[in-house]
C-alpha cells in the first residue's frame, strides 16, 4: 500500500522535466512519496491555486516550485500556503536563467521561497531541502539523510586520494 505524498513538485512546463528528474531521482533515493504536476502561475492559474490551497489538508509537508522565465509559480504559491516552498528556477534563453533565479529569489518580505540554484544541482538541491525539512519530523529520513552526507564524504575524500596519486605519478 502505497503511503499519503508529503512532497508536491509543481512545474511550469513539461518542457522542465530534464531538470526535475534529478528532483524525483532524490525522492526515490531516499523513499519519499511525492506528487508531482504540471501547473503554471500564468497559464493556469486557477489550478495551481486550487492544488496548493488544498495541499496543507491533504497532508503534504513541502512544496516545490520549477518555473523558467518570469519564474512566478513559486512566489504565488507561497502567497496561498503557509507550507514551505522551495523554488527552482529554470535556465532558458536569452537570459541564461538569470529572470528566473531574481524572480524566484526576490520575494518581498513577509513571503519566503527557499530558492536552489538552477539547472541538474538545483533539481536535486530541491529534492535534498525537502528531504532535510521532512527529517525533522521522521527519524529514519533524518539517518538516511546523515548516511548520504558520510557516503558523499567518503566518495570525496577517495577523489583526492586518486589525485594526489596521479599528482605523484605524472608530476
Ligand atoms: C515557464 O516557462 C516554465 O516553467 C518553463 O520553464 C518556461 C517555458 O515554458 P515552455 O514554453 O517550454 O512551455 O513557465
Amino acid at each position: 500500500m502505497s503511503r499519503k505524498p508529503l512532497a508536491a513538485i509543481l512545474m511550469g512546463s513539461q518542457s522542465d522535466l530534464p531538470v526535475v528528474e534529478n528532483a524525483f531521482k532524490v525522492f526515490k533515493d531516499f523513499g519519499v512519496e511525492f506528487e508531482a504536476h504540471v501547473m503554471s502561475a500564468h497559464r493556469t492559474p486557477a489550478e495551481a491555486c486550487k492544488f496548493v490551497e488544498t495541499a496543507e489538508n491533504r497532508g503534504f509537508k513541502v512544496i516545490i516550485c520549477v518555473a523558467g522565465m518570469a519564474a512566478h509559480l513559486a512566489g504565488a504559491v507561497a502567497a496561498h500556503t503557509t507550507l514551505p516552498v522551495i523554488g527552482l528556477p529554470m535556465a532558458s534563453e536569452p537570459f541564461g536563467g538569470m529572470d528566473a533565479l531574481l524572480a524566484t529569489v526576490q520575494m518581498p518580505p513577509g513571503i519566503p521561497v527557499a530558492a536552489v540554484s538552477c539547472g541538474k544541482a538545483g533539481g536535486k538541491n530541491a529534492a535534498l531541502y525537502a528531504v532535510s525539512i521532512l527529517a525533522l519530523a521522521d527519524p529514519e529520513l533524518a539517518g538516511k539523510l546523515k548516511q548520504f552526507r558520510a557516503e558523499q564524504t567518503a566518495k570525496v575524500k577517495s577523489a583526492d586520494t586518486e589525485l594526489q596519486k596521479y599528482l605523484q605519478e605524472k608530476f
